[in-house]
């Protein structure tokens, strides 16, 4: 096997990189030491790369020499043609070696990958299977890494090695136990991007993103925790936790003379308990945030699965004075009519209609459209992902009220917010833009 290191474009293709596998299965068979596979995905931010881009083109090329580095000679690295990376162990002693490579691998994916106009901070997903024990063809260990990848993409630890059924079952209730852990021991951090109205470009509200710093995973991203604590019932406790939070810091703000409101994501869940109105009204009494100050984001998808109940838990919490927004509009099978029953004040436009309003003519006529019809409701419309100052133009053009998007500030931590807000308003847009042009990983989840 030839060694890489110092060349990129001669890692293996699929096929070299199939055959590889088969051979090392082959002389596998004679020897006690396994052969593992891993497929990488590569998320910038749990956002999957533009395939073919120059940007993909770069991250693979730097992942793959990091990866090179980091492994054995006899070891192969390949760039697949589906975009996935895949890496060949020649010679794992059983799942805990393979475990100690694979964060060897991740902790040299940390740093961030410098690219021609900025770097970019990979959040990568790992599936692994090991032979003989979980297959002996090449088809089968590459389709049980392949599942594992799956898996990792929506759990919390970013790898998943496969595994017999009864472990799986273990390790679930594993992490049940450290996200439980994490909501009472402040692991969980929460982040602040900035709404921006359009026509002056002034900060209108606050949202609040959570992530969690776990003691051996470093920051995970709530796409990775939230199914899971959907699916345990865990967030009940961590959203009260985010309310809790979020309103005691839009207190301190207040008592800075900042005057900001902030919005809050809930998951259907949360809809669900008779608990809610109560909890919120409490919550709000004891940080003494005044309930204007407080929006709630809610999905389409929310609101479909009892519709009566769910109109009547908003309701009751509408009355508190607090608003509802919907959040991710578009990517649901909204149903119109059920848009003038909810107590709704505001629309968000889903990002991947706004990512590329620039360059693609339906998205735009879509984006225009939602405007016009969230106006004719009354309803104020805000768009997601307005990551350039093209887009903040074409938006404003269509008379949309605000915009959210690392164009104008990434997710950033409540210290660094305060100052954000504290800049006078003529130099908000100069400092974003300079954010904007590092990339500044003011996030640390960035
Ligand atoms: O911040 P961003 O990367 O990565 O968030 C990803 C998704 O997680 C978004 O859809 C966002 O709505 C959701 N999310 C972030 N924070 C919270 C939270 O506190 N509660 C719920 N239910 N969802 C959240
Ligand atoms: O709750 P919601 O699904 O709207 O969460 C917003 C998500 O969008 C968060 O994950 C946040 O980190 C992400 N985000 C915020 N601004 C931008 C942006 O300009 N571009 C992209 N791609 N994502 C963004
Ligand atoms: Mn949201």
């Amino acid at each position: 096997m030839h060694d890489t290191r110092s060349d990129p474009n001669s890692l293996s293709s699929d096929a070299e990189f199939t055959l590889q596998v088969r051979q090392a299965l082959l002389s596998a068979k004679h020897t006690i030491p396994k052969v593992a596979v891993l497929l990488f995905a590569l998320d910038n931010d749990g956002n999957a790369l533009v395939p073919h881009s120059e940007s993909s083109r770069g991250v693979h090329n730097s992942v793959s020499m990091r990866l090179r580095s980091a492994l054995r000679d006899s070891d192969t690295v390949a760039v697949l043609s589906s975009g996935q990376v895949g890496v060949l162990l020649q010679s794992v002693s059983g799942a805990q070696e393979l475990e100690h490579v694979i964060n060897r691998l991740l902790l040299c994916l940390a740093e961030p990958i410098p690219l021609a106009d900025r770097s970019l901070v990979i959040t990568p997903r790992i599936g692994a299977a090991l032979a003989p024990e979980h297959g002996e063809s090449v088809h089968d260990l590459l389709e049980h890494a392949q599942k594992d990848l799956a898996k990792a993409k929506t759990a919390i630890q970013p790898y998943s090695i496969h595994l017999s059924p009864t472990q799986n079952l273990v390790s679930s209730r594993q992490w049940m136990g450290e996200l439980r852990q994490a909501i009472v021991s402040d692991q969980l951090f929460l982040t602040y991007q900035p709404k921006v109205n359009l026509r002056h470009q002034e900060v209108t509200g606050l949202e609040v993103l959570v992530r969690w710093q776990h003691p051996k995973h470093g920051i995970v991203v709530p796409d990775h925790f939230i199914p899971f604590a959907e699916r345990t019932g865990l967030i009940i406790p961590m959203t009260l936790w985010v309310l809790q939070q979020s309103l005691l810091q839009c207190r301190a703000w207040h008592d800075l003379g900042l005057d900001v409101s902030i919005a809050v994501n809930l998951s259907m869940w949360n809809l669900e308990t008779q608990e809610l109105p109560g909890q919120i009204a409490a919550l709000l009494r004891d940080t003494g945030v005044s309930p204007e100050n407080l929006e709630l984001e809610i999905t389409e998808s929310s609101i479909m699965s009892d519709p009566q109940r769910v109109i009547r838990t908003l309701s009751q919490i509408r009355s508190l004075g607090v608003r509802f927004a919907i959040d991710d509009f578009g990517t649901g099978y909204s149903s119109f009519a059920y848009l003038t029953k909810l107590p709704v004040s505001c629309i968000k436009i889903d990002k991947s209609f706004i990512l590329n309003i620039d360059t693609d003519r339906d998205s735009s006529v879509i984006v225009r459209s939602i405007i016009d019809l969230g106006h004719n409701l009354g309803l104020k419309v805000v768009a997601e992902g307005v990551e350039n100052a093209r887009a903040n133009e074409i938006l404003q053009g269509f008379q949309c009220d605000e915009g959210q998007g690392y164009h104008f500030c990434c997710p950033v931590v409540a210290e660094a917010m305060t100052e954000f807000l504290s800049a006078p308003p003529s130099a908000v847009t100069e400092q974003t833009s300079k954010k904007n042009e590092n990339w500044q990983p003011l996030d640390p989840a960035h």
